[in-house]
């Protein structure tokens, strides 16, 4: 009996006592260890009611636990749907109604509030810092081997929500032949094997940081430093031992403010990848000028996992996000039809990394996916002659900070809610560190309003990554002559 995943990434290393996760403390898990974590957990989702297709949500802070709990979910056939740690539970409640899982898992200290959200029907267990979980605990006593649930390419194995432009999030079904083609191909493109060692100072809960990281490295069997956050003096002491470095575009102009980069520090890496958010030239400049390496800019989406990679060997062009993966198609097109090359229009992908659709949205599938099988990414881009991709822009209303997605409407439908304002618009403007930062202008139906209660009242609500750095009170939105509001125009006005 064959599980696609499973069998690829985690049966090969099982009986291996090569290092896979080094964590914070020091302390190593090699292939084996993990594998027999993983079979251990897999029992207890098993004993506690986890069927093959059953969700499994997880919302944790980043521990061996919580990745093995990922391996652990596709041992068993069920489908792995990581959380935000920041989501409040607003947030929560709407994933957990819509997902409908049969176990939910929290951190220790959520236990009662998550209790609260999932009532009787959900089972609720933990993960704590100091392994005194219930889901720890319980897996400590388990068998560390596991009879592995059978999954075929397309049975699903994750469910990653994305917000929406209309508010509301949908649930990205990824398969098990999306998330290992891609891991395949990037794994090939990027010639990662069991000699390199990955700093993971990503969150687990996106794609970023779940699969293209750790996805590959389970595939090549590479070892994994598996810090729990991100922490320029942490990976300056850790570059010297590792060969690669995956992150978003932040954590290169914060390793850039820190004098200690230089040639003779990275000299054993081979590999810095960025992704998730745009990486400025100046900032691949800059690197280069600073390390002597050309950091490797890639794209994606929750939906189609990686889209577009530059060379691993050919030219790192700043400002691109280089060529198809292979096995991926990529078009631009003007409402469908492809434009030339060099024209500016939608980017669209085809292949098996594309998801199967969202979550209990058939028309939100049908929307964004064609029947031809290629999905609308949103993105608005150029492909040259020989096919390299560039990004130049965002047809959705999409505010990227720190390389977390923030969709404006999402924020402008609770500042909209609160008694006294007439209406909001929620906007990004340039910053240092983020990309970009989150701005309201909020016109008020009457004034007793202020920015600070304005936002007292939204922070309970959203997540803290997504509050507005500052409201701006205005007398108006500007809108064009058909009565859109121009967020041009307040970034023009606002983004200094
Ligand atoms: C933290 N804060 C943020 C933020 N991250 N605010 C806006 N945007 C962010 N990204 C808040 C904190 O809550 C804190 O609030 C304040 O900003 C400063 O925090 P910090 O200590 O400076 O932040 P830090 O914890 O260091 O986090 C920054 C970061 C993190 C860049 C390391 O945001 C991060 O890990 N980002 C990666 C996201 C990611 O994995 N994206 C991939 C998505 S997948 P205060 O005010 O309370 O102090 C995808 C597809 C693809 O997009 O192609 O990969
Ligand atoms: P998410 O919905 O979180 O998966 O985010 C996907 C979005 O991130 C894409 O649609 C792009 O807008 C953006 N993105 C990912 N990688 C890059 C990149 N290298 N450059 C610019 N934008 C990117």
């Amino acid at each position: 009996m064959t599980n696609t995943l499973y069998d690829a990434l985690i049966a090969p290393h099982a009986n291996s006592d090569a290092a896979f996760l080094t964590l914070d403390d020091g302390s190593t898990l090699t292939f084996a260890d993990f594998a027999g974590r993983v079979a251990q957990l897999a029992h207890v989702l098993t004993k506690a009611g986890v069927a093959a297709g059953d969700r499994v949500v997880v919302q944790a802070a980043k521990m061996a636990d919580t990745i093995a709990l990922y391996g652990a979910a596709v041992q068993a056939g069920a489908i792995y749907l990581p959380l935000n740690t920041a989501y409040t539970q607003s947030e929560l409640s709407y994933f957990i109604e819509d997902a409908a899982p049969a176990l939910v898992v929290c951190d220790i200290r959520n236990e009662a509030e998550m209790t609260a959200l999932c009532g009787d029907k959900i089972p609720v267990l933990t993960l704590a810092g100091d392994g005194n979980g219930s889901l720890s605990q319980q897996a400590n006593a388990q068998a560390t081997t596991f009879q592995t649930v059978p999954r075929g390419p397309d049975d699903l194995a994750a469910l990653l929500y994305t917000s929406g432009t209309t508010g509301r999030s949908k649930g990205a079904m990824l398969s098990h032949k999306n998330l290992l083609s891609n891991a395949q191909s990037l794994t090939d493109l990027w010639q990662i094997t069991s000699n390199d060692r990955l700093i993971h100072a990503l969150p687990i809960f996106h794609t970023h940081g779940l699969f293209v990281a750790m996805n590959t490295s389970l595939l090549a069997g590479a070892q994994v430093r598996f810090m729990t956050n991100f922490d320029v003096d942490t990976i300056v002491s850790e570059i010297p031992a590792s060969t690669m470095l995956m992150g978003v575009p932040t954590f290169y102009t914060r390793l850039l403010g820190d004098a200690r980069l230089t040639r003779d520090l990275v000299a054993n890496m081979r590999l810095f990848v960025s992704g998730s958010a745009p990486l400025l030239a100046e900032t691949h400049t800059a690197f280069e000028d600073r390390t002597g390496q050309r950091i490797l800019e890639r794209y994606g989406m929750t939906e189609t996992n990686m889209i577009t990679s530059n060379p691993f060997d050919g030219e790192r062009l700043a400002g691109t996000v280089g060529y198809a993966l292979p096995g991926c198609e990529v078009q631009i097109t003007d409402n469908g039809t492809p434009v030339a090359p060099g024209d500016i229009g939608m980017i669209e992908v085809r292949g098996d990394n594309v998801f199967q659709g969202y979550w209990n949205m058939p028309e939100k599938t049908a929307e964004e996916l064609r029947d031809t099988g290629f999905f609308i990414t949103g993105d608005l881009g150029v492909m040259s002659e020989d096919g390299r991709v560039a990004i130049v822009g965002r047809q959705k209303d999409l505010i990227i900070s720190g390389g977390y997605n923030i969709y404006p409407k999402e924020i402008e439908d609770v500042i909209n809610d609160i008694d006294g304002v007439l209406e909001s618009a929620v906007f990004g403007v340039p910053h240092a560190d983020f990309g970009e930062s989150v701005l309201a202008a909020v016109v008020l139906e009457y004034a007793s309003l202020t920015p600070e209660t304005i936002a007292a009242l939204v922070e309970p609500n959203l997540a803290r990554f997504k509050h507005p750095r500052r409201y701006i009170l205005s007398d108006a939105l500007p809108r064009n002559t058909m009565g859109k509001v121009q967020k041009n125009v307040l970034r023009a006005d606002h983004g200094g």
